[in-house]
Parts: structure tokens; sequence; C-alpha cells
């Protein structure tokens, strides 16, 4: 798995998506509001899902109102070529979305009363979900074995650098009040219970039919019908969906389909490794 690349602060940039100075832009001059709302994740953990919900629960449910503009449009990644535009004609408060690390995110946002909603996924989960999505993403060149997009993830060569760095430098937050942190697992599997604390994080106060509504208009079914969520307006020279669907499967589990038992062993063996530090147990390792 190959795409055009730079490093900044150790972590890797795709030329197409980013340069030096909009990842610089973004980690020291991008002025955070005290009521933005950051949807951070590591890429294929649940970033358009979070959006879909964040956006819901701001319009009290609405769909109408919260799918005016296709996804990929309504919360800008605020570290990309061409966001600061649009990110300028956003009225507050602002829900804005980025794949960046700790280490890199923006200054001001440490210093302000923005609040950052961080969903997590089984990272054996997101390796197959970017396997796939490299078979769509026009990005990515050369070999796209699923043995290299392991190994490029296991080695921090993957977009946006190491999943193990980006939830250990996270998770350094996970007592601070303005962080709040979720699991796609912990989703799927009671999506309800999930969209009420994450409405008790925002304090933002939804009635019964409310919530049902945000449930209802953010289920894998309804985004993956609707072309304003299921990405397909992006020009083919960018996302080629005839080779397969962003919206793919939206499930937990599927990796034991994809991987093979020297591969499960090895990767246990890395992240037992790499994550013993955390002290840390997520959702996916206890069901
Ligand atoms: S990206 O490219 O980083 O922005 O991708 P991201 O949105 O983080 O992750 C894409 C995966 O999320 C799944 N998805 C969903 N799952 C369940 N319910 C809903 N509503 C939903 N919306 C998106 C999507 O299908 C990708 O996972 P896979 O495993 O590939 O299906």
């Amino acid at each position: 798995m190959s795409f055009d690349h730079f490093d900044y602060k150790g972590t890797r940039f795709a030329k197409a998506a980013h340069s030096e100075d909009t990842v610089s832009y973004a980690e020291n001059e991008f002025e955070v509001f005290d009521d933005d709302i950051f949807n951070v994740t590591y890429p294929k953990s649940g970033t358009n899902w979070m959006i879909q919900i964040l956006n819901l629960i701001q319009n009290k449910g609405d769909h109408e109102k919260s799918n005016i503009l296709p996804i990929h449009i309504r919360s800008p990644w605020f570290e990309t070529l061409g966001s600061q535009e649009q990110i300028q004609k956003m009225e507050s408060p602002r829900i804005l979305s980025s794949h960046l690390p700790h280490h890199i995110f923006a200054k001001s946002f440490f210093k302000s009363k923005a609040k950052i909603v961080y969903t997590l996924r089984n990272p054996r989960d997101v390796i197959v979900s970017l396997f796939h999505f490299t078979k769509i993403l026009k990005i990515y060149k050369g070999s796209k074995e699923f043995q290299e997009v392991l190994e490029d993830f296991i080695q921090g060569n993957a977009l946006y650098g190491s999943w193990f760095d980006h939830v250990k430098g996270w998770m350094q937050m996970k007592d601070d009040s303005r962080f709040f942190f979720i699991t796609y697992e912990e989703l799927l599997q009671d999506l309800r219970g999930g969209v009420v604390r994450i409405c008790k994080f925002l304090g933002e106060d939804l009635d019964d039919a409310q919530i049902d509504l945000v449930v209802k208009h953010s289920s894998f079914k309804t985004m993956k019908d609707d072309a304003q969520t299921n990405w397909t307006q992006l020009p083919t020279d960018i996302m080629d969906q005839s080779k397969g669907s962003f919206l793919r499967k939206g499930i937990s589990g599927d990796w034991k389909k994809h991987f093979t038992v020297a591969q499960s062993e090895y990767f246990d063996k890395v992240y037992q490794e790499k994550m013993k530090d955390l002290n840390m147990n997520f959702f996916w390792e206890q069901s």
C-alpha cells in the first residue's frame, strides 16, 4: 500500500489531501472557538457515522435540516487542503472533523472550552476497512495485498500514522471534562445509549422522540441508501465506488474473515506490546 506522502512530526500525511502548510496551520494557527465540537478519530473508525450523529443531535433529530449538505462537506477535516474556505463559511457552533493525533492537534484547542468526541474502533476491523478502502480511493497505488496493509498499519506507515500512537496520545485526555470517547462497537451494540451519552456530554437536551430520530437517521442502512451520506457524489477520479462501497459492511468482527491464524497471533503480540503501558481495556476486548 503506497501513496504520495510526507511526514510531519512523525506522522504520515497524503499529498493529495494535505500539505505541510495545511497541517502546520491546523496545529499552530487554527482558531478554535469555545463552542466548537470536534469529531476526532483515527481513519476508518466511524468518523462519518459520528458526523451524522453529531449533526442530528445539533438539529434535535431533524433529518431534513441536518442533511442539507453532503456529509463530506458538512463537517470538514480542518487539517486538509481546501477546508479553510469551507470552515470560514460555517456558522457556530461548528462541528469539525479531524484525524490528527494529539501531538499535532490545534494548539488553541487546549486553551479553549471546545469539546472533543473521540471515536475508536477495534484496530483489526480498522485494518479490514482500510484494506477495502485502498481499492476504491484513488490515492492508493501499487500492491494492496492484505498482508501489506496489515504491515503498513503496524509500522505506522498508514495515512495519519500509527493507530497505537493515536489512541495512546488521545487517551491522555480521558479524564478531561472537554473530552469524551466512545467505541464503534458500543455504538453498534447500543446506538441509542451512545447517543444519550453524547447528548449528556454536549449538554444537549433532546426528548425521547428526538433521540429516536437521531438513532433512526444514523443507522447504517439509512446512511448507505442516501447519496448525501454514502459518498457517491464524490468524483470517480477520487473514489471509484464501482470497485466497492465507502459504506461497506458497517459491522464488527469482519477481521475474523480476513486475518489468517498467523496474522491474528502476530497482531495480538504487537497489540499487547504496544498497548501495555496504557492499562485500558477497550469495549471490543470485553465482548
Ligand atoms: S474515513 O475514511 O476515515 O472517514 O472512514 P470512517 O467514516 O472513519 O469509517 C468508515 C467505516 O465506518 C462505517 N460506517 C458505519 N458503520 C455503522 N453504522 C453507520 N451508520 C456507519 N457509517 C459508516 C463504514 O461502513 C466503514 O466501515 P466498514 O467496516 O468498511 O464497513
